[in-house]
């Protein structure tokens, strides 16, 4: 009996010692540049068995889907999935689940892809980096690629597109490995210096309801957080950096009119986070061997933004919002 009184004393002194040491925070990488606010910070997980959301788009598994985005390619109203497949090129599908191919080139590859009017003329484009080429987009008007950057090596692992200065206007954000955070509005801008320990995820939403879009990243060695670019202040929503965050997306999962972020934990599954009320959600708890493309937007047309995400092994599927 004295044993157990000692054992759970213990116990609740090793607790009271742990505890506070996983709170902590490292985010002295960022503090140079911008302001932190941690406000939005949340380490509470809902689990919802929503497994019989998910639907098979393509079983294609083998060769990979680097990268995935959602947008109108055919000017029908619909929102068309845009994907690149590693034993194919990249394409989008139609609503009939035709596949139109917009490039052929599937050596030696692409790494991300993004939709959104660049040029203003309210057709969607394509944004896409070509690890042999550079960044540039493909004109939805006339088939005409542009290129923004020729810097092609050591490579872009993520890029969004939005409008992050409310003058209705897209504007491109992209992470260069050798070079840093920036934007793109006729020239290059950069947000953030941090290179050397990567980003390797980025997404666009408006997470405050100011009407502009906000810039989503994930940090490696600061977890996952979202820059209002007109403050240029910093938000963190996820400590979780040790494990990774390979994929995020943002757009409005529950129909409540705010901008959600949807996000891949290598350690923990793909879930959404509620901006209204600073809440994680899981969609998909099976987290190996991986996800590695998320998109979101309404491709059944029915009013709420799906997810869309390429699961190693399995294929690229959507999860139907509720
Ligand atoms: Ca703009
Ligand atoms: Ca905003
Ligand atoms: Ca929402
Ligand atoms: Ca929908």
């Amino acid at each position: 009996m004295k044993f157990l009184k000692a054992l759970l004393l213990f116990l609740f002194i090793f607790f009271l010692i742990t505890i506070p040491v996983y709170s902590g925070t490292s985010i002295t990488s960022l503090q140079a540049k911008s302001t932190i606010q941690d406000t939005y910070y949340s380490k509470s997980f809902v689990i919802m068995s929503t497994y019989d959301r998910w639907n098979v788009i393509h079983k294609n598994w083998e060769a990979g889907v680097p990268a995935v985005s959602v947008g109108d390619l055919n000017n029908n109203w619909q929102q068309n999935i845009v994907a690149y497949y590693n034993n194919w090129g990249l394409g989008y599908r139609t609503s009939n689940n035709q596949w139109p191919k917009l490039h052929n080139a599937y050596s030696p590859g692409v790494t991300s892809v993004a939709v959104g009017d660049i040029n203003g003329d309210s057709d969607q484009d394509v944004l896409v980096y070509f690890n042999n080429w550079g960044l540039g987009w493909r004109s939805a008007t006339n088939d005409q690629w542009t290129k923004v950057h020729d810097n092609y090596l050591p490579g872009v692992p993520a890029v969004s597109v939005g409008d992050v200065n409310s003058d209705w206007k897209e504007e491109i954000i992209a992470y260069f490995n050798n070079w840093g955070l920036g934007i793109y509005d006729e020239k290059w801008a950069k947000i953030h210096d941090d290179w050397k320990q990567g980003v390797t995820s980025i997404a666009t939403g408006d997470l405050n309801d100011d009407w502009n879009q906000d810039i989503i990243v994930y940090f490696n060695g600061w977890g996952l957080g979202w820059l209002d670019y007109k403050t240029n202040k910093w938000y963190k929503i996820h400590n979780n950096w040790e494990a990774g965050v390979p994929a995020v997306a943002s757009g409005d999962i529950n129909g409540d009119g705010h901008d959600d972020v949807v996000a891949y934990f290598v350690d923990w599954g793909l879930g959404w986070w509620n901006s209204y009320n600073n809440k994680w959600i899981k969609v998909y708890n099976n987290w190996t061997p991986g996800v590695s493309s998320i998109a979101v937007g309404d491709i059944d047309s029915d009013g709420k933004d799906d997810i869309i995400a390429y699961f190693v092994h399995k294929g690229l599927l959507w999860y139907k919002s509720p």
